[in-house]
């Protein structure tokens, strides 16, 4: 489907690039510039310090981009694009809404403090437009790519008018970003996938945090983006260069600088106008026309000569990005100066260097910003503040009704668990999502599937027979044409609705980050779902806490799981996922046994998915097959699956006992409190079914300080207060270990701590002590230094 084209126009429907234009922007961008500087300057010397800390910020890393952000925010960019924002340019971000009037100005004078403006963007914190949070560099870039994804998604499912045009997904990145190796991973999905409508726009000022980096990397970058079939367009001089390029000494010059290495380029961009002239006449010695160049030019118009690369150039950058004419993904290596215009241009420590009171006062001095005019939008600029004020309301972004209208929320039907006597949560996981499969329209319609290389071990393959693949192209499932057998149907086709990646678990949760913001970012409500091997999150961590920093919407299933995945051996058994689903922020973590708490959970997860206070899911599920409790779960019971434990076996009042399990090892569970029946008839058997919602309401009520019991001390009320709880899952223990913290209940511990291996059930429960035998001893300890009289 074409995508409706984008008239070159600003707000006015005039021309976007005249001089005047022009002149507007080159001021705005000197605005914006002070004003980020000026924020980081606040923070660091004018607001008061209670406790010491340097503030911080990034005042060099702010120049360096600030006229590709000015470029975009001020012209280029409609309502429907979107941008991630290189975290260290935040404070340009904010200076540039606060511009547009989306940004109130008391946002800007607590930068970096509770409330105010983010020190990186951040989509949840900060209280203006932004598109992508970013911090954590790579991630943001990567989640652009998959954005594209779910545009070209929501547009080919006919989810969003077929009028509206499609909004371009665009990274203004630092160049060292591209060390990550998540950007590649992406760059990868991306060519598999034929993504659109996306924009990279490198800050090549050729520095990181450390220093300077190699001289040839452009090749590569160029190189890397072509071999994945984007357009590449390097911005490397500007106007005043291209010139002096023209005249006698011209191509002496340009070599000149062409072979200049990195670090004595920025050297010489630190120390400015004097010593280019010594270097350029000690190594062009005899070159004709270089004395009339030189001679023409005093030391600060030779240092603003050379210093004239494209990155900085307002009219070379926006004819680069007015110059796209298709919606082949483009990269822009925009060359620049970290510290452009500041004093700390281009020297190798300025990445968190922080301009003197002196050097901001001459800053300040040389822009022409009366004191006490800081924070004016328009003081010292030349064009007229009216002028300037009537260009930036005429702008698409300055509107201030929402970019994207909130979609409905999509109706949660009831599903149901699949009948069987003995069944994994996994295969229950397929069943149910095969069920949704045979649906059309509702709830079935919304949800997309992703996984990495792992969809037919993780069950989604019946759930694929019925949707398809998805894909920009449709394209035939040749083994089923070529009539070889198969369960698996793989066509791939632009209605599918599972996303199949490649094995980089960093691209599932970013797709999934993507997928789970589409309501915000498309207007469309989409219910994500991405299955991968349990213990691979870890591969993917920090993208999945990426995506829930950002508070994207998905269901993450991790199975198979534990050492329960014995003959499998170590490197894929997980052990300490139970803890990231304790631990992390934004995501409601689950471990069922059994099918029937699993469907409640599923159910009740697309409506969390979906809700104003709600978060993503996790689910940790097994491949072992239980024997099913036979029940129709009341409501009581439902509810208390939901909110993480319920008695499998209620205690007797004040009995002395409590068997807590989590998971797969139910069956152990099981078996320990049949064998204790004789003994210590009282004893109870706590299922937990979410440690992570469990704990997180006990905290509230400890920290709401309401006195209203929480859940688990309502649950644990019966026993003795003295009671012992042995706890077992296949996991680490300190998931539950903090049962004992609710109470003056001494718990007993039982899990895993140590790598997995391969083996048996029997011999790897044994082994790691979470067998029934393992249960009893604990028991038998736990009643025994019951009995002993304490000191
Ligand atoms: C994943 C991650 N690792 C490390 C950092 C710390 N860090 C912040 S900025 C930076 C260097 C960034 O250099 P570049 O991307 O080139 O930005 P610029 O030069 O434009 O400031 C580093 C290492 C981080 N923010 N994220
Ligand atoms: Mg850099």
């Amino acid at each position: 489907m074409p995508a409706p084209t984008r008239p070159r126009t600003n707000g006015n429907g005039s021309s976007v690039i005249t001089p005047d234009t022009i002149a507007l922007l080159k001021d705005l961008e000197r605005k914006a510039l002070w004003l980020s500087c000026w924020m980081i300057h606040h923070a660091n010397h004018l607001r008061p310090s209670r406790d010491g800390l340097k503030v911080g910020g990034h005042q060099a890393s702010c120049a360096s981009s600030v006229t590709a952000l000015t470029a975009l925010y001020l012209n280029v960019l409609g309502r429907e694009d979107r941008v991630a924002v290189k975290p260290h340019a935040a404070p340009v971000f904010h200076a540039l809404q606060y511009l547009l009037g989306l940004e109130p100005l008391d946002q800007m004078r607590n930068f970096r403090a509770l409330g105010g403006a983010q020190s990186y963007p951040s989509r949840t914190k900060d209280a203006d437009a932004v598109d992508f949070s970013t911090g954590s560099v790579g991630l943001g870039v990567a989640t652009t790519l998959f954005a594209s994804l779910v545009q070209d998604y929501v547009r080919l499912h006919d989810m969003v008018p077929e009028d509206r045009p499609m909004g371009r997904m665009i990274a203004v990145m630092g160049d060292a970003e591209l060390d990550e190796g998540n950007v590649f991973e992406a760059l990868l999905e991306g060519w598999k996938h034929d993504v659109r409508n996306l924009w990279w726009v490198i800050d090549y000022n050729r520095q990181s945090l450390d220093g300077v980096i190699n001289d040839f990397l452009f090749k590569k970058i160029r190189d890397f983006f072509r071999t994945v079939g984007w357009k590449v367009v390097i911005l490397k001089y500007g106007k005043k260069l291209e010139a002096a390029f023209e005249g006698p000494a011209g191509e002496a010059l340009r070599k000149w600088i062409d072979d200049c290495p990195n670090p004595l380029y920025s050297a010489l961009c630190f120390k400015g106008g004097g010593s280019w002239r010594e270097h350029l006449k000690k190594d062009l010695n005899g070159t004709s026309g270089l004395k009339e160049l030189l001679d023409s030019h005093d030391d600060g118009s030779l240092h603003a000569l050379m210093t004239n690369l494209a990155g900085h150039d307002m009219e070379s950058v926006l004819e680069a990005f007015h110059g796209v004419k298709s919606d082949a993904p483009h990269c822009f290596v925009t060359y620049t100066i970290k510290g452009m215009g500041l004093p700390l241009a281009g020297h190798k420590d300025n990445h968190a260097g922080l301009m003197t009171p002196d050097q901001m006062a001459g800053f300040q001095a040389a822009l022409g910003i009366p004191e006490g005019a800081e924070w004016d939008p328009f003081a010292g600029l030349a064009s007229e503040p009216e002028k300037l004020r009537h260009f930036l309301e005429a702008l698409p972004l300055a509107a201030r009704e929402q970019r994207v209208q909130p979609p409905r929320p999509v109706k949660i039907e009831t599903i149901a668990p699949p009948q069987a006597e003995k069944i994994s949560t996994q295969d229950a996981f397929g069943r149910i999502l095969n069920e949704l499969g045979k649906q059309e329209g509702g709830l079935a319609s919304r949800i997309v599937t992703t996984s990495p290389d792992v969809t037919v071990s993780t069950n989604l393959g019946g759930w694929v027979n019925h949707k398809r693949l998805f894909h920009r192209e449709r394209k035939p499932d040749v083994f089923r044409l070529e009539g070889v057998p198969s369960p698996q149907r793989w066509g791939r086709w632009p209605e599918g609705q599972h996303i199949e990646l490649g094995i980089a678990e960093n691209n599932l949760f970013l797709l999934l980050t993507a997928l789970g913001l589409s309501d915000r970012l498309f207007g469309v409500r989409l219910l994500p779902i991405g299955a991968l091997y349990d213990p691979f999150i870890a591969r993917g961590l920090d993208a999945l806490t990426y995506g829930c920093y950002t508070d994207a919407r998905f269901m993450v299933v991790g199975t198979p799981s534990g050492i329960t995945l014995a003959p499998e051996g170590g490197a894929h058994q997980s052990v300490t996922t139970p803890l990231i689903g304790l631990g992390q922020p934004g995501l409601a973590a689950f471990e069922p046994a059994f099918a029937d708490e699993l469907a409640a959970i599923m159910e009740w997860g697309f409506g969390y998915m979906q809700a104003a206070d709600g978060g993503s899911v996790y689910l940790r599920l097994s491949t072992r097959a239980l024997p099913q409790p036979q029940r129709t779960l009341t409501r009581e019971l439902r509810d208390d699956i939901l909110a993480g434990a319920y008695w499998m076996k209620p205690p007797a009042p004040g009995a002395e006992l409590a068997i807590v399990y989590s998971g797969v090892v139910s069956p152990e569970a099981q078996e320990a409190i049949a064998e204790l029946a004789e003994d210590i008839p009282g004893a109870g058997l706590l299922a937990v079914t979410s440690a992570d919602r469990l704990h997180a309401d006990w905290l509230a009520a400890r920290q709401g300080g309401t006195g209203v019991p929480s859940r688990i001390e309502r649950l644990l009320a019966p026993l003795d207060p003295d009671a012992a709880l042995v706890t077992v899952l296949d996991g680490h223990p300190a998931t539950l270990e903090w049962l004992g913290a609710t109470g003056r209940h001494r718990v007993h511990p039982l899990g895993v701590t140590r790598f997995g291996q391969s083996g048996d059930l029997p011999d790897l429960y044994r082994y790691y002590g979470i067998d029934t035998e393992a249960i009893l001893d604990a028991a038998a300890t736990a009643c025994l230094s019951q009995l002993r009289p304490v000191a």
